[in-house]
């Protein structure tokens, strides 16, 4: 599984190699946190960390919302090409749900603009075309994490059946069935609507489980607050994706997380804190934090 790649430095032909929507599959990737319509930081990161043309851009999901540039941090990504690799949060898949009628828009949310856009069709269908988890050269990305009892492989088949399904023509049946706490634990009988259910809970929204993988949906908050008998899905002994570097966002209240296979990303930009990218190197010695601070790109207060 290891390769080369983990300590190439970029080649001078990199920088020379054309359309900056061309990935250059040699170059590290660069992993954000996740950008919720905050452009602005996106754009200083982005020019910080300034990675050699080319390099793969993976973003770990909730591109939108609660930001107050949406649609303009959309159309940024989409403009990446092939460069971009995001993987859907439940944020994304809330856009979709309010397109589609499935939900109502909430209180805070900032997805008006993209609604509202005259090409709102085609941009929501490239949002519904996009992963729900990547896996390459040994580091796994989904939103929010993995049950312990999923390797990477397993992983992998669950999300493609999840996006699968999404791209299928009844994908709008697909998605309203897709909220809900239950089942709230893996059993390999599992079938239909409720293993999608299963799945998108886990990659889009877990932060506790128990000891044998049983979700806890009823706090967000730090690592403080885990309900009884729950603690970290990262935490769990274990773990069958222990063995990869998982990369995630989607638990701001926990911080930038960084352990050797391990990379937490989302350091609440949105709250008006950091907003972070790590060259995703194998070996941990070699990756590299860049962060810029946010203010002001939240609305707490509504829209
Ligand atoms: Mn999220």
């Amino acid at each position: 599984m290891t390769s080369s790649t983990a300590s190439t430095v970029a080649s001078p032909a990199a920088f020379s190699a054309g359309s900056s929507a061309v990935p250059q599959p040699h170059l590290l990737p660069l992993a954000f946190g996740d950008l919720q319509g905050c452009r602005k930081p996106f754009q200083q990161l982005l020019a910080k960390a300034a990675p050699p043309e080319g390099t793969p851009l993976w973003f770990a999901g909730d591109l939108i919302n609660r930001g107050s540039e949406s649609l303009a941090t959309l159309r940024d990504i989409i403009a990446l090409g092939d460069r971009a690799v995001p993987v859907l949060g439940n944020h994304d898949l809330h856009l979709l749900s309010v397109s589609a009628g499935i939900r109502k828009s909430k209180k805070g949310d900032t997805i008006d603009d993209i609604l509202a856009a005259p090409d709102a069709a085609d941009l929501l269908d490239w949002v519904r075309h996009r992963p729900i988890a990547h896996f390459d050269n040994g580091m796994l990305m989904v939103h929010a994490g993995v049950l312990p009892q999923w390797d990477a492989a397993l992983t992998m088949e669950l999300a493609d059946e999840l996006q699968r399904a999404l791209r299928a023509p009844n994908w709008k049946e697909t998605l309203a069935g897709l909220y809900g706490n239950e089942p709230n634990r893996w059993t390999p009988g599992v079938k239909g609507i409720e293993r999608l259910r299963l799945t998108c809970s886990a990659l889009t929204r877990i932060r506790f489980c128990n000891a044998e993988g049983a979700m806890d949906f009823s706090s967000s908050a730090g690592l403080n607050s885990a309900p009884p008998g729950n603690m970290p899905w990262f935490d769990v002994p274990s773990r069958k994706t222990a063995d990869i570097t998982v990369v995630f966002g989607h638990w701001a209240a926990l911080g930038l997380t960084l352990r050797d296979n391990l990379i937490g990303l989302d350091s609440g930009c949105v709250w008006g804190e950091k907003l972070s990218a790590v060259r995703l190197a194998q070996n941990p010695a070699e990756r590299t934090l860049t962060q810029v601070d946010c203010e002001a790109c939240g609305t707490p207060g509504g829209n």
